[in-house]
Order: C-alpha cells, then sequence, then structure tokens
C-alpha cells in the first residue's frame, strides 16, 4: 500500500497461524487476522472422525509426530501464501476473501494448502470483520433484522460407532427438547436427561466413561438396548418421550457399509441397503424419534431416496457424509429425493461462503438444516453464531459435557440473553409436529 493512502479500517493487515490443539489431543490450525483498525479476529479449525469422503482435506505433515497428524504444512501455508493474498483485502467483503483463497488452493478439495487452513482462515475474517464494528458474529452475519432465533440444541447422551471404539454401531444417540419452550429450557431438560441416563446406565453396570463428544460410552448389548435406555432417560428424568423430549441418531451408516452391504457388529448381523432401511423404518415406529442422519452411506444415494420417500414425511432425514456440506452434492439429492435436511459443517466445505452457499441450496429444496460441530473440537464458538446469524434450526455439538462442547451451549447463552427482548427465543413450535402428540 502506498503511503499516505487512507487505510479503510476493514482492511486485512495481517494474517498469522499457529498451531494448538484439539479435543482429543491432536495438532490443528488457528488462525489470527489483524485488521488496519486494530481489531483481531480468530479462529480454530475443528476435525472429524467419521468423514465423507467429499469433504474438503484437512492438510496434515504425515511422518511419525503426533500419529502423522501434525499441521505444520498449513500453519506454514497460512503464514506465507495465503497471508499474502489476504492482505489488503476488505474483511467485510467475505465471498471476495474466500474466493481468492479458494482459487489459490487451486485443487477441487482443498488438498494443497489444507482446508483446516482454508476454514480457519475464513472464520477468523468474519471474527475480525465483526469486532472491528463492534457487533456479535452473529449480527454481523445476519445483518439488520430483528427476527433472530436460538437454535433447538441436538445434546448427545450415547456415543457410539467411530466415537466409542465401535462399541455399538449407530454413532449418535441424541436428544431434541422439542417441548421446550426457550434455549434455556432446553439445556436445563437436557442437562436432567443426561445426569438419568448416566445413573440408570451405573446402575445396570454398564457405565464405560465417555465418548469422543462427551456423551456416555455404552456397554450395551445391541443397538436397540441403547435406545431403550435413552427412553428411559428422558422418562426417569421426568419428561415425556416425544412430545417433550424426542430421540435424533446420526447412523453414521458410512462408517460399517461396505459394497452395499452394512455389518451390525452390536446386533451380529449384516444386512443390505433395504434390510437397512426396513430395520431403522421399525425404530421409527417404535421410539419417538424425529430426526436420523446417515441412514445409508454416502455412496447409497438412491436407497436413500427409497428411504426418504418411506420416512420422509414423519422425520427428518439429514444428510452428512452423503452431503458434505456442498451446495450441488444437495441440489443432486433433492433432485433424486435423498434427505429432506442438510447438516452445515464450515470444515466439510473449506470456506464460510461455501457453507453458506450449501444451506441456500437446502432452503431453496425446501429443507430443515443443522448447523453441526465436528468429533474433534475446541473452545472455538463461531459455529454457534453462524446458526444464530444464518437462522438455521438447530446446533448439534455433541454431548452436555466437556469443555468444547459446553463453550459452545454457554455462548448460546450469552447470545440468548441479548435476544431475550424478543420473547420465546426458539424456532416455531411447530418445526417437529410429529414430535408433539
Ligand atoms: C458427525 C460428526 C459429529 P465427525 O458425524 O455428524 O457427530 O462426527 O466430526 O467425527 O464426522
Ligand atoms: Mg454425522
Amino acid at each position: 500500500m502506498d503511503q499516505g493512502t487512507i487505510r479503510m479500517s476493514t482492511e486485512i493487515a495481517s494474517v498469522s497461524g499457529r498451531r494448538v490443539w484439539d479435543s482429543r489431543g491432536r495438532p490443528t490450525v488457528e488462525t489470527e487476522v489483524r485488521l488496519a483498525g486494530g481489531a483481531v479476529g480468530r479462529a480454530i479449525a475443528p476435525a472429524g472422525a467419521s468423514t465423507g469422503s467429499a469433504e474438503a482435506v484437512d492438510k496434515r505433515d504425515g511422518g511419525t509426530a503426533f500419529g502423522g497428524l501434525d499441521v505444520m504444512q498449513a500453519v506454514a501455508a497460512v503464514n506465507a501464501e495465503i497471508a499474502n493474498t489476504l492482505r489488503d483485502r476488505d474483511a467485510c467483503d467475505q465471498a471476495g476473501a474466500d474466493q481468492a483463497m479458494i482459487e489459490l488452493d487451486g485443487t477441487p478439495n482443498k488438498s494443497r494448502l489444507g482446508g483446516n487452513a482454508l476454514v480457519a482462515t475464513s472464520m477468523a475474517i468474519a471474527h475480525a470483520a465483526a469486532n472491528q464494528q463492534g457487533v456479535p458474529l452473529w449480527r454481523h452475519l445476519g445483518g439488520k433484522r430483528d427476527d433472530f432465533k436460538l437454535p433447538l440444541p441436538e445434546i448427545q447422551i450415547f456415543g457410539g460407532g467411530a466415537h466409542a471404539g465401535r462399541r455399538v454401531d449407530v454413532q449418535d444417540f441424541m436428544v431434541i427438547a422439542v417441548g421446550a419452550g426457550s434455549y434455556e429450557q432446553s439445556l436445563e431438560w437436557t442437562a436432567e436427561v443426561y445426569r438419568a441416563a448416566g445413573r440408570i446406565m451405573q446402575d445396570a453396570g454398564l457405565m464405560r466413561g465417555v465418548a469422543d463428544e462427551g456423551g456416555f460410552w455404552p456397554a450395551f448389548d445391541s443397538n436397540e438396548q441403547a435406545l431403550d435406555f435413552l427412553v428411559r432417560a428422558i422418562e426417569k428424568a421426568g419428561y415425556a418421550p416425544g412430545s417433550e423430549i424426542a430421540i435424533s441418531l446420526d447412523i453414521a451408516a458410512t462408517d460399517f457399509g461396505r459394497n452395499g452391504q452394512y455389518r451390525l457388529s452390536a446386533d451380529r448381523k449384516t444386512v443390505d441397503a433395504d434390510g437397512l432401511s426396513e430395520l431403522l423404518l421399525g425404530w421409527l415406529d417404535r421410539y419417538p424419534i424425529v430426526a436420523i442422519e446417515d441412514p445409508l452411506g454416502e455412496d447409497d444415494g438412491e436407497a436413500l431416496a427409497r428411504f426418504t420417500a418411506a420416512a420422509g414425511s414423519k422425520v427428518e432425514v439429514i444428510g452428512d457424509d452423503f452431503l458434505c456440506t456442498t451446495a450441488s452434492r444437495i441440489e443432486a439429492a433433492a433432485d433424486i429425493g435423498a434427505c429432506n435436511a442438510a447438516l452445515i459443517k464450515p470444515n466439510q466445505a473449506g470456506t464460510l461462503s461455501e457453507t453458506k452457499a450449501a444451506l441456500d441450496a437446502a432452503r431453496a429444496a425446501g429443507w430443515a438444516s443443522i448447523v453441526s460441530a465436528r468429533s474433534g473440537e475446541t473452545e472455538d464458538v463461531t459455529i454457534v453464531h453462524l446458526a444464530v446469524g444464518w437462522g438455521v434450526k438447530q446446533l448439534k455439538v455433541g454431548s452436555f459435557a466437556r469443555s468444547e462442547r459446553m463453550a459452545k451451549w454457554n455462548e448460546g447463552l450469552r447470545i440468548a440473553e441479548r435476544l431475550s427482548h424478543s420473547g420465546g427465543n426458539l424456532p416455531a413450535r411447530d418445526s417437529f409436529p410429529w414430535g408433539r402428540k
């Protein structure tokens, strides 16, 4: 920049990266963006364990240190190439900054510079822009409206699959307090269910600790036993299963499916796509389930369309590994009638702009959407602001334990306080009509 030019306060003055550590003790990337006006924005990349094959790829160094998971190359990319490209850009032009990074990377899956480098930087730019303007991030993202709502929390009680040594096959057994009148109340109710679940598992001698996202690590004999215990926990906590507290499942079927065959180890059987669909449709009949994520593997689009045709009028059929927060994949899925809701994870897309494009595609298809954390997380709370600012219906960040999870639920409480003047702060109570019998 020429000496004497007046700089806009939201111009990016510097971008720097550093290595920090996530909730599994693995290295990850933090980016710090400093603006000409003095504001600083910081964000940290999360990391998944059950990943879809079309996700943006994290750059990992390989070799022997930290199991090959070090991120020093991604940090170096932030400090050099990415910093040089972004310097002097307006942090308020998120789309322009993201596009510049996408072009700089030049690969379809962000593998050259790293999805971890890009997503941390993209989110840090948004934080810096919000800070410079003196507004919370959710308002910077959401613009001038006064109808902001908190998302409905979707909270894990039992963890399984890749997050708990595959003791049960289903990955997330979650609850949604569909009958709660406010965000605060939904957390209070869930806290009681989490405690009750811990007590009944302890009494039954089935407690093995906590899984990666803070949910209890169960020693159940079958997947259905987990569902039975979850209903018991809801009842023991004093709530009506279904009308007050309903169940949401992430089957994460890609993880136990291969060549159209699904191995349910906990149930000691192998089924094909139609067999798995039949089993899950049976669960939908017998348990108060309102949402089911990745019921089939990421390659089983047609079976997923058949499943959605059978279940989509009763529950949210959510695509995660199948959609990978990608607008074109969501459009293609909508064309064949696969899914009626999309999980939205910024690090699957790689930048905030692409994440928002995926959300817009889901909305254009008439779908529900859920902003989601990853199993590897940190104190970063950006996703809570995305959910509020973008008006997303649900938020999934894991369980009701461990600080990388609680930091996010607690951030929602702070936002709720800011919004409390506007009355009820959750999405419309009729958004799960089938869960309110
Ligand atoms: C998922 C997430 C969160 P991971 O599958 O939805 O539960 O897990 O981050 O390991 O992909
Ligand atoms: Mg999932």
